[in-house]
């Protein structure tokens, strides 16, 4: 028997959320320095320009994961440092960044587990049209390329996309992400462009790993936030509003991928509505990849109710309160769900291994003069989470690991610096890092699990 540990234990961030560094080495700008740059659409005008410094802190940073016992690290590249621009070649000084992490990780016995895209769209392509524009998808798998090319003799595990419904529907449909778009229309490109993207990086990874024998361990996969919306009531009508969020926020990424179509509820309707899917022959077989890993972000779930259909003719579900615990963000607290939602997955959509690639709360937390949180509340969400996921697991789910969301507070988007969802406390004045008490927790939970494994 190898001694590979048959569950894994990681945290995740993301680039644009902790690296700072905006400007340097060649990079070029985001959609998110130009959308948080605008008046009005941050928390108190924050940007990620400084972050939390990581381009510079990284060794300490890894330093801090090793202490802790993690087996992976969550990241993602910043597309605008390694082909700035969104196209052309590499270059060289914005890939070595990567090519240190990647070292150091190893160096302290970490996985390094790498996302393509957590929504750092280059500026250029969005000019260009952004993900409404189809071009956009093969510029993505250009870059998926370029990347694999650098890492790829150190990488094994290759994420495409972190939540495409978040930069579909955030980003183009809602406003409220980067590039603060309001156009239903462009929202329902931008999804099949997402998805055509993740299947041509998909193909590109494949085939050079191949070429260059390379396809032993290899995973490749994507990331989607996923949740259930439960009806509120057995009324004809919460029961179809239930159902639409669960097609246009599930469904709508797991049928193409892992059932090669579109779920034909949502893709009729949205047509109806002006926005369609804007397939093209041969597109769902290319987003329909072999998936070996399908990442799932879980936060939170929904009791949805029926509204009157909006102005434009889209169906409004809402939210009904439940009385249960709310994070800072106000999402309820519901793990519970998440089991429900695992023993779905594997019952409707089986054959990848799943992971839990991001969970984890926003709470006020209350440092002492040292920097320390005794964040009682984030340690019983975690705690609570991870035997959700474990209870899933030991009904015959094939979940392979979990990431806590996140390593260290950072930029999180529209919210800036006032949402911390940190294991690590981050002063943003000095930039120093104490660990608060759910990062022992975690620890300790990680280390008694290995020793039941191994025992
Ligand atoms: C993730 O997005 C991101 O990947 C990460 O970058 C970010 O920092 C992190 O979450 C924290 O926000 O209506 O009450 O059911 C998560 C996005 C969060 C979107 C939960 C849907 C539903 C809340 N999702 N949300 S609720």
């Amino acid at each position: 028997m190898d001694n590979k540990p048959t569950f894994l234990w990681g945290v995740a961030t993301s680039s644009y959320q902790i690296e700072g560094a905006v400007a340097e080495d060649g990079r070029s700008p985001s959609i998110w320095d130009t959308f948080s740059a605008t008046p009005g659409t941050v928390l108190r005008g924050a940007t990620g320009a400084v972050a939390c410094d990581h381009y510079h802190r990284m060794p300490e940073d890894v330093a801090l994961m090793a202490e802790l016992g993690i087996d992976v690290y969550r990241f993602s590249i910043a597309w605008p440092r390694v082909q700035p621009g969104g196209s052309g070649p590499v270059n060289p000084a914005g890939i070595a960044f990567y090519d240190r992490l990647v070292d150091e990780l190893l160096a302290n016995d970490i996985t390094p587990w790498v996302t393509l895209y957590h929504w750092d769209l280059p500026q250029e392509l969005e000019d260009a049209g952004g993900w409404p524009n189809r071009d956009t998808a093969y510029r993505f798998a250009d870059y998926a390329g370029l990347t694999y090319d650098a890492l790829g003799d150190r990488v094994q595990q290759w994420t495409t996309m972190n939540e495409p419904w978040c930069s579909a529907m955030l980003g183009y449909v809602v406003g409220a992400h980067a590039p603060g778009r309001q156009d239903a229309r462009a929202g329902m490109r931008a999804v099949h462009h997402l998805l055509l993207g993740h299947g041509l990086a998909s193909q590109v990874i494949r085939e050079k790993a191949a070429a260059q024998d390379r396809l032993d361990g290899l995973e490749v996969g994507i990331t989607l936030n996923l949740g259930v919306a439960t009806p509120a009531s057995d009324s004809a009508e919460d029961k179809a509003a239930a159902r639409w969020e669960d097609g246009l926020s599930n469904r709508l990424y797991l049928d193409p991928l892992l059932r090669g179509e579109y779920p034909a509820d949502i893709a009729t309707k949205v047509a109806e509505l002006g926005s369609p899917l804007p397939v093209q022959d041969g597109d769902l077989a290319v987003i329909a990849q072999p998936v070996d890993v399908l990442g799932i972000n879980y936060y939170s779930s929904r009791l949805v109710r029926s509204t009157p259909v909006g102005d434009n003719g889209w169906p409004t579900p809402e939210a009904v309160d439940r009385d249960v615990e709310r994070t800072a963000m106000g999402w309820e607290v519901t793990p519970e769900a998440l089991t429900d939602l695992l023993l779905r997955l594997e019952r409707e959509y089986p054959g990848p291994d799943w992971y839990i690639t991001e969970n984890g709360a926003a709470y006020d937390d209350q440092p002492d003069a040292n920097g320390y949180v005794d964040d009682t509340d984030r340690t019983n969400y975690l705690r609570s989470h991870i035997d959700a996921a474990l209870a899933a697991r030991a009904q015959g789910v094939n979940l392979k690991g979990y990431f806590a969301w996140s390593l260290m507070d950072n930029f999180e988007w529209a919210f800036g610096y006032d949402r911390r969802f940190g294991i690590v406390r981050v002063d943003y004045e000095t930039q120093q890092r104490t660990p608060k008490r759910s990062a022992r927790y975690y620890a300790d939970r990680i280390a008694a699990h290995k020793a039941n494994e191994a025992g």
